[in-house]
């Protein structure tokens, strides 16, 4: 039986919402301790536990033929992968940074300036393309502490709450790129391993999609049945069932989960009361 390899991270900040993601896919993962490989009893599939580091090169030799990943850390390593699928965690920026009591107004600062980095490809790729001239120093971590010990007078590193940098005198002076957690894909897989990837992808959109939404529920008189279904940004049209009381109707439908309070107000200003608010936990579509 035809299996397909994914590479997910063993230990850090992108392990737990991998496997989270895996197991609302439906995939039964039963882990034992310490176990770096671990073959699923109801799905095609294997995970290999590996460094996040190392998961684009793997992919790209075929050792996995899919994985989950920083997608920084496949443009750092130039790796040549299939971007399948954006997975929404993970979020992070790629940014360069200064002490705070320097002034950037622009690029042009950072130009003959000692700039530590554990991204020297994605920083060398950046000031190339910006005609920007500076020297790289390497290192592998706790960038941070760079420039408050002499040995740098930028950093370029990942950001995602601001408070490492502010914790070290620093400010964020200029976005690289952004980054987060991808399921990325060897370029050459067989017609079987693209059949699986395609049924795992729609299983990944399902979770995704279901994320982002919510299945709202609420009473509306009949007569403000047609202001109230105009707000509405449903996927097709409003399911409008009728009350014991004849002069009111149960109204269901699905709603975005960002900007939810904002449509909420709109629907309780239009007349909409009584409003339940549910989660989904799979959209098919
Ligand atoms: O060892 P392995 O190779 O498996 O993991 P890793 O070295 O890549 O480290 P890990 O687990 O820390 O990060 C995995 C991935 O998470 C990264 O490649 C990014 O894609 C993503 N990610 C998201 C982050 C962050 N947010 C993040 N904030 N990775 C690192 N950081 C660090 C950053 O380097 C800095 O030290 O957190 C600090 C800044 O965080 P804030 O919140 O203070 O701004």
């Amino acid at each position: 039986m035809t299996r397909i390899k994914i590479a997910i991270q063993k230990s850090g900040r992108l392990n737990k919402e991998s496997i989270n993601l895996l197991k609302e896919c439906g995939i039964n993962i039963n882990n034992g301790k310490d176990q770096l490989r671990v073959i699923a009893d109801n799905y095609p599939i294997e995970l290999l536990y590996l460094r996040n580091s190392d998961i684009p090169a793997y992919i790209e030799d075929g050792v996995a033929d899919i994985g989950i990943v920083g997608e920084n850390v496949i443009i750092e390593k130039q790796k040549k992968v299939d971007i399948i699928n954006k997975l929404g965690f993970a979020k992070c920026r790629l940014s360069l940074a200064i002490p705070k009591n320097e002034l950037a107004k622009d690029l042009s600062y950072f130009q003959g300036k000692k700039i530590a980095t554990s991204y020297p490809n994605t920083l060398r790729d950046f000031l190339n393309k910006n005609n920007i001239t500076a020297d790289i120093h390497t290192i592998s971590g706790s960038v941070e502490i760079a420039p408050s010990i002499g040995l740098s007078q930028a950093i370029c590193d990942l950001v995602s709450s601001g408070s490492t940098l502010f914790k070290n005198g620093l400010v964020e002076s200029q976005v690289i790129l952004k980054s987060e957690a991808v399921l990325a894909a060897n370029q050459s897989l067989s017609n079987d391993k693209k059949e699986i990837l395609e049924e795992l992808n729609f299983r990944i959109n399902s979770v995704l999609n279901a994320g982002k939404t919510k299945y709202v529920l609420m009473n509306v008189p009949n007569t403000k049945i047609s202001e109230v279904s105009q707000l509405l940004p449903v996927l097709k049209s409003p399911t409008v069932l009728p009350l014991l009381d004849s002069e009111w109707s149960s109204l269901h439908t699905v709603i975005p989960t960002q900007n939810i309070w904002d449509n909420i107000s709109k629907l309780r200003n239009a007349g909409a009361t009584d409003i339940l608010i549910i989660p989904i936990e799979k959209m098919i579509r």
